[in-house]
This record gives structure tokens, C-alpha cells and sequence, in this order.
């Protein structure tokens, strides 16, 4: 294992306009490229000079320990490492840094992703990399951002924006979603007061006292709704997803036989909520528009 660093230099390079790399991008190959340009347009947006290479670490197993052992006296602060099918790139990398690496496995392959998954985030003690889900980049490029924030309110303030506009295009999401559903019949308005939500697709108003799961534990509308919020409030697509299929057991369960009409039609509506939610997510994974400068730095 090759010598840690001494402790990060400034990277505030004011002569060259804050063009040291902060963040540093590996890839197993050029075929990789498709995916991590999700990260390249994250890091853009949020303005984090960031620099990327290809490296594989079965194929030029030296580059790879060559790059990961000088990125923190060059003065990266974190380094992302994406690769596909025996993907052992995050864990070398890990081996010869003490920075934190996040791991990006990607899907293709003989096992669609499931090889590069366990390959990276399978890491024995002692040599951490954090994973993100397949083809994961701009979640990568996200956690980096975070754990950047830490020390540098400006960027966390800047985080907070492109949280604040992903939330604007759920509430846009589901704006026009409400608007589709008010043509149809059967659709129900969920109970409450829309206005109180409809400002950040965040529901603020408590729910109402029938919103209580019932003695069979059937969630309804509104116990289905805060679920997904408070998932939305965290950002994290996991979570938003985890909040959809919860509103999908909820409402499932509420519209079973014998259910009192008014329950299951009620049940019907955090579905499309729940699916509103996943179309923001979507379109908030699209990516902000890559601001004008780039900041890429080559290695
Ligand atoms: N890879 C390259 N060296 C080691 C690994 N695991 C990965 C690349 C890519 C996949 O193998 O990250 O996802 C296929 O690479 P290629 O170059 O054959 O297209």
C-alpha cells in the first residue's frame, strides 16, 4: 500500500479562477464515459473542478495506484471510481488513499450490473468505499458535493439551490398531474388543502384524524403523502422510491374488497402522487443544465 499524502494543500488557486480539481474521476474504461458524463454535468452546475482519467485496474493496475496515492498531495479532496463487471476499481483506489472514495458500479456485463454491484460494494473492513446504486454518477457527484460542503458554506449553499429547484419540478410534476386528473371522473383530489403542499410538492398541513392507519394497519391517502415528503425533503432518490412504494401498498391496500368507497377511492390517489414523485426524480436525474464554463481539469 503506498504512503499516504501529507494533509491537503488550499485549493483555492485564485491566479488560475479555483481551477484545482477538487474532485477526481476514475473510470475502467472510455466505454464508461456515457454514464460518468452524469457526474461531469453535476459538478458543473455546482461549479466543483473536478478532473477525470481512465484507469482499469486489471489493465494498468500501476496508473490506477500511481493516481490514487498522489490525488491528495495534488490536492483532490475526493475521488469517484466507476467500473463495470468485476468492478475492483473503487476498492484499489481506496487501498492507496486515505480520501474518501465513492464507488459507482455499472450496469452491463454478463450479469447486468449485479457482478459490479458486490465487486464494489462488497469492500472488506478496514477499506471503506462508499457505493452508490448502479450507473449511480450524479448521485456519486451529489455525495461528493456533500461531503465537500462540509467545509465550504458556498457550495452548500449551492446545494441547497439544486435541491430547491428539483423540488419545484416535483410540485410541477405534479401540478400537471392534478391538472390530468381532474379530467377524469373517478379521480378523487386528495383530502386536505392542495395549496399547503402544492408550493414544494412538501405537504405541511397535519393530516387528518381519519388519515390514521387502521386497526389492520391500512395506511390512506394522507399517511401515504407525508411518507413521500419526508423522503423528498431528504433528496435522496432511495428514499423517493421507497416512498413510492409505499404510497403503492398504502392505496393497494385501502382499495381491497370490502374497503368503504370512499377509503378506496381516496386509496387511488397517493399512487399518482407516488408516481409524480418518481417522474420528478427522473427529471431531476436529467441534471441541471450544464452552466456555461467548464471546469473540468485535465489530470
Ligand atoms: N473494467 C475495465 N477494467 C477493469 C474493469 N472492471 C470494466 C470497465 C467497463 C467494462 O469493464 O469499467 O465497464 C468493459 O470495458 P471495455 O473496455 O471492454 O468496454
Amino acid at each position: 500500500m503506498a504512503a499516504e499524502a501529507t494533509p491537503n494543500p488550499p485549493t483555492q488557486d485564485a491566479e488560475s479562477g479555483g481551477r484545482i480539481p477538487r474532485v477526481g474521476i476514475l473510470m475502467g474504461s472510455d466505454s464508461d464515459l456515457p454514464i460518468l458524463r452524469q457526474a461531469f454535468e453535476v459538478l458543473n452546475d455546482l461549479g466543483i473542478p473536478f478532473e477525470a482519467t481512465v484507469a482499469s485496474a486489471h489493465r494498468t493496475p500501476e496508473r490506477v495506484a500511481r493516481y490514487a496515492a498522489s490525488a491528495a498531495e495534488r490536492g483532490l479532496e475526493v475521488l469517484i471510481a466507476a467500473a463495470g463487471s468485476a468492478a475492483h476499481l473503487a476498492g484499489v483506489v481506496a487501498a492507496h488513499t486515505l480520501l474518501p472514495v465513492i464507488g459507482v458500479p455499472l450496469q452491463g456485463g454478463a450479469a447486468g450490473g449485479l457482478d459490479a454491484l458486490l465487486a464494489t460494494a462488497q469492500m472488506p473492513r478496514g477499506v471503506p468505499v462508499a457505493t452508490v446504486a448502479l450507473d449511480g454518477a450524479a448521485n456519486a457527484a451529489l455525495l461528493a458535493a456533500r461531503i465537500l460542503a462540509l467545509k465550504d458554506p458556498g457550495l452548500r449553499e449551492r446545494l441547497a439551490a439544486y435541491r430547491r429547484r428539483m423540488q419545484a419540478r416535483v410540485a410541477e410534476a405534479d401540478r400537471r398531474l392534478q391538472a390530468e386528473l381532474a379530467q377524469i371522473p373517478a379521480a378523487v383530489t386528495p383530502p386536505g388543502d392542495p395549496a399547503a403542499w402544492q408550493a414544494d410538492g412538501v405537504p405541511t398541513a397535519a393530516p387528518p384524524a381519519d388519515a390514521a392507519p387502521t386497526a389492520a394497519g391500512i395506511g390512506t391517502v394522507q399517511a401515504a403523502h407525508p411518507a413521500g415528503a419526508a423522503a423528498d425533503r431528504l433528496g435522496a432518490p432511495g428514499g423517493v422510491a421507497g416512498s413510492s412504494a409505499a404510497g403503492a401498498r398504502g392505496p393497494g391496500r385501502g382499495a381491497a374488497p370490502g374497503a368503504a368507497g370512499a377509503t378506496g377511492r381516496q386509496g387511488e390517489a397517493p399512487v399518482a402522487s407516488g408516481r409524480a414523485g418518481e417522474a420528478a426524480v427522473a427529471t431531476g436525474q436529467e441534471g441541471e443544465a450544464p452552466a456555461a464554463t467548464g471546469r473540468a481539469v485535465a489530470p
